[in-house]
């Protein structure tokens, strides 16, 4: 389909690219749903140098085998188009995008959808492609977590390491719609001197819940990064698998939370048998796709959604008791 996406922070507001033409039988040459990397070669051929480095897959979804699965491959291209709009327009270029498809230009492949500011506004959006910045503490888990978000457990990402990415997309089901989810690993040391490095489209603010220091990183950057903005936050404690420290110094993650209007901090551990829990990436996506509902106000709309199915339950209950009783009279 079409990929609708949208980057706050530079010039050219939103930006999609439309790669179906992509996924003919000449791409998954020998139809295992695969691409191994002599076929990933031969895709690349037409280029001067092959554009994906070996951090790939460790950034997309890969086979049992550890080859790139056709989801992987349409990820990534999303994750160049989001990115790199010029690099992408290029691929699409040695490609053969335009004559291939019987398009007029490469541009073409391209939907621009209307500004984050307006979709604000509006409390809706067309877009498709969402960008999340993990940030925390050194070791709290951010790398952990992006490789989970591929499938992965712990044991698995020990046992192939590879290279590592600072990206991990793949997509998540808001409200029954499938859209990308770009997660993005900000350094600790990462030093935010202009606006722009905090914008995305939902902040994740991770603390190892074992370490008593790793919370007041993120109490700090929520505070001085986040507090004013319209940027939707979520608070996840990692490696619940390991004994809790108390937090030190100030107020309790739970505490500050509640202090703050957000809800309390997301459990999660990579260390699981299979692949790690999905919820709290669903819990991303969904944030980043409804920003205008704070916290409270998704709250607010699961409980009268409560309420009015359990009216619903109840008036169905009525009127097959008074069925019943009207039969028996
Ligand atoms: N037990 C346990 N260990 C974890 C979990 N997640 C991460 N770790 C371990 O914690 C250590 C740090 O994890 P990383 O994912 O590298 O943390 P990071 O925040 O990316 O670290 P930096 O990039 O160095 O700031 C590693 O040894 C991981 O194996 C978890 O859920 N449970
Ligand atoms: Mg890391």
């Amino acid at each position: 389909g079409t990929l609708k996406q949208g980057c706050l922070w530079r010039g050219v507001a939103h930006v999609g690219c439309s790669l179906p033409w992509l996924l003919t039988p000449r791409v998954f040459q020998d139809q295992d749903g695969a691409l191994s990397p002599a076929e990933l070669q031969s895709f690349f051929s037409v280029f001067p140098c092959v554009p994906w480095g070996p951090e790939l897959y460790n950034t997309v979804c890969t086979t049992d085998k550890g080859l790139l699965s056709l989801h992987g491959f349409l990820c990534q291209w999303t994750l160049v188009a989001y990115l790199d709009v010029r690099h992408c327009l290029e691929c699409l270029g040695y490609l053969g995008y335009p004559i291939l498809s019987e398009q007029d230009s490469q541009t073409q492949a391209l939907t621009v959808t209307r500004e984050k500011r307006i979709d604000l506004e509006k409390g809706q959006t067309q877009r498709n492609v969402f960008l999340c910045k993990v940030l925390g503490a050194r070791g709290a888990g951010k790398s952990a977590f992006l490789q989970a978000f591929l499938g992965r457990s712990l044991a698995a990402q020990r046992e192939t390491p590879g290279e590592p990415s600072l990206y991990a997309i793949n997509t998540v089901q808001v409200n029954g719609q499938e859209k990308y989810l770009i997660l993005y690993e900000v350094s600790a040391d990462t030093k935010f001197t202009k606006p722009s490095d905090a914008a995305c489209d939902v902040a994740c603010l991770i603390y190892d819940l074992s370490d008593p220091r790793s919370f007041s990183y993120c109490a700090s950057i929520y505070k001085e990064h986040y507090m004013d903005s319209q940027i939707p936050c979520v608070f996840v404690a990692s490696k619940t698998d390991l004994p809790e420290a108390s937090q030190q110094p100030g107020l309790s993650p739970a505490e500050f939370c509640y202090k703050h209007c957000l809800p309390p901090p997301f459990l999660f551990s990579c260390h699981s048998q299979g692949p790690p829990g999905t919820a709290v990436y669903t819990k991303l996506a969904t944030a980043a796709t409804f920003p205008h509902l704070n916290a409270t106000e998704l709250g607010a709309a699961s409980f009268w959604l409560r309420v009015a199915l359990g009216a619903a339950v109840t008036a169905l209950v009525g009127f097959t008791l008074y069925r019943a009783l009207a039969k028996n009279k």
